[in-house]
């Protein structure tokens, strides 16, 4: 089952675990009531599954993303750091992991801290759209998973800034978690 904890907001390098001592989990509770939904689907056989739930939720749409230095080549170093900027996008964000791990950072609201997604193969989230968050590799710098979408491959991220407060998608979202 997928690590979840408060981000201790300590500078430093983003790929450390940023765990508060002693660390501060999250329950599964509390990503419910930010609407962030997460399955854990064995790799192992994994497609009958993953196929059933894209089809329930009308995700016609898939690709495979390698992030590490092999997969990505020149472009590496600059996707690392927009994945870590603080962003929306106005659909959701579906990951399943196959391979390697990293962390998905999600901000709660009201409280806006960081929850902090540790995930590995057989994680499946859904970051719904208009929450802020963010993404990068751990330690091991290497994470291959499936991106599904419900149309077209396009989420562009839009940085936190006024606009996006005021983004249909943001309010939206903020209205739908209450
Ligand atoms: C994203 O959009 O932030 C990513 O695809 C990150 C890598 S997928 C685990
Ligand atoms: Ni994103």
């Amino acid at each position: 089952t997928m690590r979840a904890y408060y981000f201790d907001n300590l500078p430093g390098d983003q790929r450390l675990p940023h765990d508060y001592v002693p660390s501060r989990p999250v329950s599964k509770e509390t990503l419910d009531k930010i609407n962030v939904k997460y399955w854990s689907v064995p790799v192992e056989g994994y497609e009958p599954k993953i196929d059933a739930i894209a089809k329930e939720r009308g995700y016609k749409n898939r690709d495979m993303i390698n992030v590490s230095k092999e997969g990505m080549g020149e472009i590496y170093e600059e996707k690392i750091k927009t994945f870590f900027e603080e962003h929306m996008h106005e659909d959701e964000e579906i990951r399943y992991i196959l391979s390697g791990s990293g962390f998905f950072d999600v901000r709660e609201t009201p409280t806006d801290e960081w929850i902090r997604l540790a995930v590995t193969p057989g994680d499946l989230i859904v970051i719904p759209a208009g929450i802020y968050h963010r993404f990068t590799l751990d330690e091991a710098n290497n994470i291959k998973a499936l991106r599904l979408f419900q149309d077209e491959p396009k989420w562009v991220p839009y940085n936190r800034s006024e606009q996006t407060d005021a983004n249909p998608h943001r309010l939206e979202y903020l209205k739908s978690i209450g």
